[in-house]
């Protein structure tokens, strides 16, 4: 052992090291509350309770589309409801650059592994966890401004809210005659089969408390994914709230060709016929005036 360093405050006596640091108060500083409350601007936040939400983003090829999609989900509407959202993104393995865009722009990717939107959507619903989910399609024909509005809707009494573009408006150019009367007998054929009163059973935008989504049992594949989640909700007497949206003309490519209607009707024959039973009660319950009503009053 060689002699102690120079540092070393040596005092002639063997103790311990004379501390040559700065002195430090004592702690913890008494002036301080142990557990401060975080700071949260108030009127930034209205509702302090957080509500969560996922966004669901269906996409194959929508370069343009999800970039005026994610630009106009109403951000600063979210916060200040006290929504935390997160945004995702299911890609159909697009070519274009769908998935880059939507990175930029904040959504989360997820890309599904096999083919078709009702795939995607079935392989991503295990992986929800927020309360509540919004489905829209990514090609800029819904209304991304109403989200807030439809998930204050959102309830134990309003499990399910579906956005109908018949009762609401269509933009020029955004529906087909063909297309518009497509709808309209897809719907009256799903309403008949299933005896509950739909106007739209292929719009795309949808709402759901996310424990009644994941409680269905869907099989969709491809564009028959909408009429798959009515048939299930009607089968297991989850009520159906709807909405009148705004519908828009299609940024980009259209996926969707005119025989898919016979697609759609022949899954809403094949899931009735197999469910067996007659369609759980629901609240309110079918009658045939109230459906000719609301199918006609338009
Ligand atoms: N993940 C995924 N999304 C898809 C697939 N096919 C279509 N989509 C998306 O599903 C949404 C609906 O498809 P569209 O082609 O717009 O069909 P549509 O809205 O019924 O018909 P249009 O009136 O032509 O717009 C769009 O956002 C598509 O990009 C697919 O195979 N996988
Ligand atoms: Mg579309």
């Amino acid at each position: 052992m060689g002699q102690p360093s120079e540092e070393w405050a040596w005092g002639g006596a063997i103790g311990p090291r004379t501390p040559t640091g700065p002195s430090m108060d004592p702690f913890p500083h008494s002036s301080l509350p142990v557990d401060p409350v975080p700071h949260v601007p108030w009127g930034e936040v209205a509702n302090p309770a957080l509500t969560s939400l996922s966004i669901l983003l269906p996409a194959l090829n929508e370069e343009d589309g999800i970039a005026a999609v994610l630009n106009r989900i109403p951000r600063q509407t979210l916060r200040e409801k006290g929504i935390a959202y997160s945004v995702h993104l299911l890609d159909g393995r697009s070519t274009d650059q769908t998935r880059a865009v939507a990175k930029r722009l904040g959504a989360e990717i997820f890309v599904q592994t096999g083919n078709g939107k009702g795939s995607a959507f079935r392989e991503f619903v295990p992986r929800i966890r927020d309360q509540f989910v919004v489905l829209l399609d990514s090609d800029g024909t819904y209304p991304p401004e109403i989200i807030p509005e439809l998930v204050g809707k959102l309830g134990p009494g309003t499990p399910v809210i579906l956005g109908s573009r018949l009762r609401g408006s269509i933009g020029e150019g955004a529906m087909s005659l063909a297309n518009h009367t497509g709808n309209r007998i897809l719907s009256w054929f799903a309403s008949f089969l299933f005896a509950t009163p739909i106007s739209d059973v292929c719009s795309g935008m949808w709402g759901f408390v996310s424990d009644r989504l994941k409680s269905l049992d869907l099989t969709a594949i491809g564009f028959e994914l909408e009429a798959d989640l009515f048939a299930e909700c009607a089968l297991k007497g989850i009520p159906i709230t709807e909405i009148p949206i705004r519908y828009d003309r299609r940024i980009g490519e259209r996926k969707l060709h005119l025989r898919e209607g016979v697609r759609i009707a022949l899954a809403l024959l094949k899931k009735r016929l197999r469910s067996g039973a007659a369609p759980a009660a629901k609240e309110p319950r079918f009658s045939i005036g109230r459906f000719f009503a609301e199918h006609t009053e338009r």
